[in-house]
């Protein structure tokens, strides 16, 4: 039974989450495969509103097993909390497990994310200050401390404190801080490997496994490709893969477990942090759709950056992705705009570019959106389940993106609530 994997074609808050739980219903898994709790995916359901940062959005669904897999950082803390409010509204967390493998986000990688933020200055990327770049850098420095050493707390023990030996260094002498104390992190630490190990796995046998039983696996990225940190615009990024190719590193499975890869849009653009945005707009009507999109950092409550959507960076996510279906979302956040903008190419130094450029950062100022302009419709567009009952000017604004594109729209959702949806092929 072929898998399927949601990702996020922008810079993220695409509407990942409720796109998630409804395609989770037909799922027996949900699994997340990157990031960490720098993510906020939110679900509407019955007028409440939550957001999840670790769990997986299946979460919502009793009969769904969630994984939280080797690629993913795990902030304990965090995860806990998450556990409680969730469990709080009455949903049951005891099927969300924890993958050996996945690395574990300490207290002195939020010190280091926040520092290292400081120090840089105007290089800064705008984190999310919730310690994942510095995690991720453990990892691949090979001194990470692992889920797994939790279950065998005399190692977890070494590994912690030659880690704050180690960072300690690095705080006193690089950042001019205060050291950090060994002794106050482990207790915190052995508190949370008590209340976290009955739920930690070996989660690449179990998704095999399952893979196998044919059971429908769905995995939910988080983030978003023009993030990615190989494809997205470097160094803005975050430091995993949140493309589709994440899903194998992510979680151990070979790519031919997948078949289905669901790309999510959003109708316009928007980025939480720093880095290059070519279709930004400088204007009040950045506000508007800000305010009606309530766009707003779900985790750090940042004001998210609002732009047009670009269809060039469009294009080359659903290449990256291999999107055989793309979904668009909040299409009913432009019902009254009078003209809509759609970038079609960039252009710099007086050349036109039709490929999304690799170098994008060191171009930004000189890069120019190209757009093509849309009459808006001018009309609520949120109670409408029906393609055919769209307005004339909003099917015309869907099938550009279609044609320019080459693919098929399957779903366009015009509001948060689980049944604000438009089925269209
Ligand atoms: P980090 O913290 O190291 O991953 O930050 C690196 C860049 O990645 C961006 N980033 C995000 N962009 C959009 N949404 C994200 N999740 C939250 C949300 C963000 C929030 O759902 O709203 O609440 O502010 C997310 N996570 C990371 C980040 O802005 C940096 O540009
Ligand atoms: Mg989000």
């Amino acid at each position: 039974m072929p898998s399927n994997v949601i990702v996020g074609l922008q810079w993220g808050d695409e509407g990942k989450g409720k796109i998630t739980d409804l395609l989770s219903k037909n799922s027996d898994y949900v699994i997340r495969y990157q990031g960490g709790n720098n993510s906020g995916h939110s679900i509407h359901i019955n007028n409440r509103n939550f957001i999840l940062h670790l769990i997986p959005s299946g979460v919502v669904n009793p009969s769904i097993k969630c994984i939280i897999a080797p690629g993913m950082v795990i902030d304990p803390k965090s995860l806990i909390q998450e556990i409680k409010e969730i469990e709080s509204i009455g949903i049951n967390t005891s099927r969300v497990f924890l993958a050996k493998r996945a690395h574990l986000t300490m207290p002195y990688h939020r010190l280091l994310d926040e520092y290292k933020e400081e120090a840089l200055g105007s290089r800064s990327i705008g984190t999310t200050h919730r310690g994942i770049g510095p995690t991720y850098e453990d990892k691949i420095a090979r001194i990470g401390i692992r889920l797994l050493d939790f279950l065998n707390l005399k190692v977890f023990h070494k590994k912690l404190k030659d880690n704050v030996d180690y960072k300690n260094k690095i705080i006193t002498k690089v950042y001019k801080k205060n050291p950090i104390y060994f002794k106050s992190i482990y207790e915190e630490y052995i508190e949370y490997a008590k209340i976290l190990s009955p739920r930690i796995i070996d989660s690449v046998h179990e998704i095999h496994y399952a893979f196998h039983k044919k059971k429908k696996i769905l995995f939910e990225g988080a983030q978003a490709m023009l993030l990615d940190i190989n494809y997205g615009t470097y160094p803005y990024v975050t430091p995993s893969s949140p493309s589709t190719g994440g899903v194998c590193t992510g979680t151990g499975i070979p790519p031919n477990f997948l078949k289905n890869f669901i790309g999510i849009a959003k109708a316009y653009c928007t980025r939480v942090g720093y880095g290059p945005f070519p279709t930004e707009i400088r204007n009040k009507m950045s506000d508007i759709i800000r305010k009606k999109g309530n766009e707003y950092g779900s985790t750090t409550k940042r004001s998210r950056r609002c732009g047009w959507l670009d269809l060039l960076s469009l294009k080359y996510s659903c290449m990256i992705n291999g999107i055989n279906y793309l979904i668009i979302t909040k299409l009913d956040v432009l019902s009254e705009l009078e003209l809509i903008k759609v970038c079609v190419k960039y252009k710099s130094n007086g050349k036109k570019i039709q490929y999304f450029p690799s170098n994008i950062e060191l171009e930004e100022k000189k890069v120019e959106a190209i757009y093509i302009d849309f009459p808006g419709w001018k009309k609520d567009i949120s109670h409408i389940h029906e393609y055919d009952d769209l307005p004339k000017n909003c099917k015309k604004y869907v099938n550009f993106i279609e044609s320019y594109l080459n693919l098929d729209i399957v779903l366009i959702s015009v509001g948060s609530e689980r049944n604000q949806n438009i089925i269209k092929n």
